[in-house]
């Protein structure tokens, strides 16, 4: 039977991935069609802050998504609540105990415990942004608590955010914790709400509802905190019911815009991929197999 790992999460429609059970950062389920993956944060007690080994696990997690032929949607989102008060939490950003030089002092000389010195320095959550974002998938950021930091960079680079009406909020603290995300965060986010928003968020860095988070454009929905879960599941099974090559290609033409030569080049990617199933692109191919000029005869050019 599948372990309950959020309140809101709902055993009966999801089912452990085989090959994942050694996970402590993160829980990884697949719905029972085995087209809807579920990717959440597990520290609900550091409001799902994440160290070097959690985004490890989340990387391995959403890479194996990413190869899954059958998986269409990922849900990414926070289990909760706080065992220690009750706090619902998407993700709070990089664990301030563990980023950047040194790991961080307490009061009584001692470092914090359990940091790997060669990794702590690493940004590899970059790369969780970058696969999120290249996936040809849709990835649903699914917001039951805060958004904070590099938590909110992540909702940000997600494709569509639902988020709670009653614990859902968001704060880019970047610029109180010394910190900051000069790319999909910050930038990409103006996109999203405009300029002197994304600026206003970034410079006073103050709490906003999920509400005005949906005014300002940065989510897709609010709903009922008890209804978060089936809502998300609803709206991946309706994307499920598209064709895959429309919205891959989709995904990529919006993405293209922003991301230069790689947006182009993950379209082309996609583009070639289409072509290499032509009649035309196997004529080529078996020409230089059989070494013989093409026989481009049967092919018009299109208008
Ligand atoms: C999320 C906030 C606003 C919630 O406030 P609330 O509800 O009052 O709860 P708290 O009492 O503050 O928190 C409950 C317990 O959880 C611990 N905790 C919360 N967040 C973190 C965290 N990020 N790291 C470690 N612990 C955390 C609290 O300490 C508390 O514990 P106890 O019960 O023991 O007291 C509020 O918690 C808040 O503001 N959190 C910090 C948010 C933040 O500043 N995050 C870091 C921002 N920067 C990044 O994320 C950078 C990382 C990154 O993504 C990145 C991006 C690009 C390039 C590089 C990086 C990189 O990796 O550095």
């Amino acid at each position: 039977m599948t372990e309950q790992v959020s309140e809101i999460f709902d055993p009966s429609q999801w089912r452990e991935v085989a090959g994942f059970d050694g996970l402590t950062d993160v829980t990884y389920h697949h719905d029972l069609t085995g087209q809807i993956a579920r990717v959440a944060f597990n520290r609900p007690e550091v409001r799902n802050a994440f160290r070097p080994h959690t985004v490890d696990e989340l990387h391995a997690a959403l890479e194996d998504a990413r190869v899954n032929p059958r998986i269409g949607v990922v849900l990414l989102t926070g289990n909760g609540p706080s065992p220690k008060d009750g706090g619902w939490a998407f993700c709070s950003g990089g664990d301030q105990r563990i980023r950047g030089r040194d790991g961080y002092k307490y009061a009584d000389g001692e470092t914090a415990t359990g940091i790997d010195k060669a990794r702590g320095g690493r940004l590899h959550i970059l790369e969780v942004q970058r696969l999120i974002r290249f996936m040809p998938k849709v990835v649903i950021a699914v917001i039951p608590g805060w958004a904070a930091g590099g938590g909110h960079s992540l909702h940000v680079v997600c494709d569509l955010s639902i988020a709670s009406a009653e614990h859902g909020k968001f704060k880019q603290t970047d610029a109180d914790v010394g910190s900051f995300d000069a790319g999909y965060g910050s930038a990409y986010f103006a996109r999203q709400v405009g300029q002197k928003t994304a600026r206003e968020v970034f410079f006073l860095a103050r709490e906003y509802s999920a509400q005005r988070a949906l005014e300002m454009g940065a989510v897709n929905a609010v709903v009922p905190h008890a209804e978060l879960e089936v809502e998300a599941l609803d709206w991946a099974r309706t994307i499920l019911t598209k064709s895959p090559t429309a919205i891959r290609m989709l995904k990529f033409a919006f993405n293209a815009v922003d991301d230069g030569l790689v947006g182009q080049q993950v379209f082309a990617g996609e583009a070639t991929r289409l072509a290499y199933g032509t009649d035309e692109a196997v004529e080529g191919r078996d020409a230089f197999l059989e070494k013989r000029d093409p026989d481009w005869g049967p092919y018009d050019w299109q208008f």
